[in-house]
């Protein structure tokens, strides 16, 4: 892959200087591109003015008959090197376009990767797939076709209006009389045109938010057979993107017509003047014909010039909605100084710990304070909302927190590279989340290096999923989500859990980890992380109690606040949360066991 340079410096408050930066690398080659145009147009006009020049000298001379081979060579060349010139030109300047469309592109992808979480949480995927895709496409064909056109035209009148200059001067002056005209007119649509298109991609962005999140949430709306109302809500978006659609159609279709007959009366008043010259002997039959050539050359690029002044607002509206990605920072993900240790020991204090999520007013934590000493197992409890999740992602600073500190190994959170953190504390995330590619390429994810076959089953026997994956057909290779098998909720948590487990981690989170799976399910996974967690610091968030009972600290967490901590021997002696907990807990299990006993007895 092409290591992809840093675009930060192209996001200027002037547009042109951040479009000039993007083509750094390219500069050369867009600029043969142009002068490539400029040479097929020198030829077009040569074509010309050498057809005026047959017209008077070679027509009524003697010699003719000897003569016509060679001017018609002579027309043949110039045509066959305007075209030559021109396919250069255009595919160059094509090739350019391609060349930064997929530089940004990578760019753009880079970038959304290394956004922070915040970011994430708030900006909508529709968006930054209309970002990434459809605005990129519009500047690639900015600088394809719009800039490219803007160069080839402006070369095109300069070697034209000379060539009409040594004409006859007054001439050249009154076929040109339209263009300030024209060219006011397209500055009036550049702004119009750059509005209405603005306002059509934040609608189509809306419209493909609508339909991505209604293809992910596909079976909610199919459950609550809410089909209708999706639909009816689709359709109002969809016709808001027609109406703005509409209205830039609306837009160009002026534009033709008015810059049409602006141009073709140009025209005709300039043939009609040169006609009156030539029947009063001013200028030759042959400079007539060179004249009325030319001035279709100058003209109708003019009239196309415009169009693409007017359509270059819209190169510029995407650029702008690619630079507010640009001008997002990276999440810093290296930068820190305090990695001593290739491996973690996992001390773990949290001091006074408060956090907000960005532009939520309550705080999700309030004054977190405990120790956790390395190779220690440490559970979260609580109910639902209480911070727990809020708790762990703090740890490989996901999120920073408000106030107060956090140390790792006796060290500043905040002094660690984030990229350490994140290769030593392995998370299992309370959501499950698989690619959709082989189960074997879901579990080696974590890891860069390659994988032996015995490192993999021993992960998925931890997790208690190897028996269930040799179960599949395919074994390992059997492909999950869109284009292959779905899994269960559970098979889901646990394959997650051994792609955790294979990293091996010097911390480890389990964030609900086994919440999908039953009570036995639960109890084996238990049994077989037990060797895992030893000498390692573990953080276990559950709502069972046989899962956190032997934890060395327990924290009973409510409303972001530790209201219980202790052991489970400590928190049973307590009055409190923990103790109804158990309560509830055992007298069902109890309910269970005295109905078995009196089935058994009854049998
Ligand atoms: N919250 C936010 N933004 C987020 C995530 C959560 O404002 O991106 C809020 C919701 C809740 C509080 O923070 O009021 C704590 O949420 P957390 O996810 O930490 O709760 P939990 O204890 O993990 O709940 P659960 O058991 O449902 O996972
Ligand atoms: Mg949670």
């Amino acid at each position: 892959m092409n290591t992809i340079p840093d675009l930060k410096q192209t996001v200027t408050k002037y547009k042109f200087s951040g479009l000039w930066r993007l083509m750094d690398g390219y500069r050369w080659q867009y600029l043969i591109a142009i002068i490539s145009m400029g040479l097929a147009a020198v030829a077009g006009s040569a074509l010309y003015i050498l057809l005026g020049k047959f017209v008077d000298d070679v027509l009524p001379a003697a010699n003719m008959r000897q003569l016509l081979p060679l001017v018609s060579l002579g027309l043949i060349g110039l045509a066959l090197t305007q075209g030559a010139f021109t396919f250069i030109g255009g595919r160059l300047a094509a090739q350019t376009a391609e060349n930064i469309a997929r530089t940004l592109r990578n760019y753009l992808y880079d970038h959304i990767q290394q956004l922070s979480f915040t970011y994430h949480d708030q900006s909508q995927t529709g968006e930054l797939l209309q970002r990434t895709t459809s605005d990129v496409d519009t500047m690639r064909r900015m600088f394809a076709e719009q800039a490219i056109g803007i160069g080839r035209i402006s070369l095109l009148f300069v070697v034209n209006f000379t060539a009409l200059l040594t004409l006859n001067v007054r001439l050249a002056f009154i076929s040109v009389i339209i263009i300030p005209i024209v060219l006011m007119i397209s500055l009036f649509f550049f702004f119009k045109i750059g509005k209405a298109y603005e306002a059509f991609q934040e609608q189509e962005a809306v419209l493909s938010n609508r339909l991505q999140e209604n293809l992910t949430g596909v079976r909610v709306v199919k459950a609550f057979a809410r089909q209708a109302y999706e639909i009816e809500a689709f359709d109002v978006e969809n016709r808001e993107k027609w109406g703005r659609g509409r209205r830039l159609t609306l837009m160009h279709a002026f534009y033709w017509p008015t810059t049409d007959m602006l141009c073709g009366t140009q025209m005709v008043a300039a043939f009609f003047f040169a006609g009156v010259m030539a029947v009063h002997g001013e200028i030759t039959a042959g400079m007539y014909v060179a004249y009325v050539g030319l001035v279709v050359q100058i003209i109708w690029p003019i009239r196309n010039l415009g169009r693409l002044v007017a359509d270059v607002s819209t190169g510029f509206v995407s650029f702008g909605r690619v630079q507010t990605v640009i001008k997002e920072i990276k999440e810093p993900m290296v930068e820190g100084t305090a990695v001593t240790a290739d491996r973690l020991h996992g001390a773990v204090t949290f001091d006074d710990v408060h956090f907000a999520y960005e532009n939520e007013k309550e705080h999700a934590l309030h004054g977190i304070s405990f120790t956790v000493k390395p190779g220690k197992k440490i559970a979260l409890m609580g109910s639902t909302g209480s911070g727990k999740t809020s708790l762990v992602n703090l740890l490989p600073r996901f999120y920073e927190c408000s106030n107060g500190r956090i140390t790792l190994d006796g060290v500043d959170l905040k002094r660690y590279p984030r990229a350490f953190l994140r290769e030593q504390i392995g998370i299992v995330m309370q959501e499950p989340f698989l690619f959709s590619t082989s189960i074997r390429n879901n579990i080696s994810y974590g890891v860069n290096h390659a994988v032996t076959d015995e490192e993999m089953f021993a992960a998925a026997k931890a997790a208690a999923v190897h028996e269930v994956i040799l179960s599949f057909p395919d074994g390992y290779e059997t492909m999950v989500g869109e284009r292959g098998v779905t899994l269960s909720g559970g098979q889901k948590q646990r394959i997650t859990l051994a792609r955790t487990i294979l990293c091996d981690p010097g911390l480890l989170i389990l964030d609900d980890a086994t919440s999908a799976v039953d009570t036995e399910t639960d109890e084996v996974i238990r049994f077989a992380l037990e060797k895992l967690m030893q000498n390692r610091t573990t953080f276990i968030i559950a709502h069972r109690i046989q899962t956190v009972m032997d934890a060395d600290l327990i924290l009973m967490l409510e409303n972001g606040r530790i209201i219980q901590r202790g052991t489970h021997k400590e928190l049973l002696t307590q009055e409190g949360t923990y103790r109804q907990i158990y309560d509830l807990q055992s007298r069902i299990e109890e309910e269970l066991q005295t109905e078995l006993g009196e089935l058994i007895i009854e049998n």
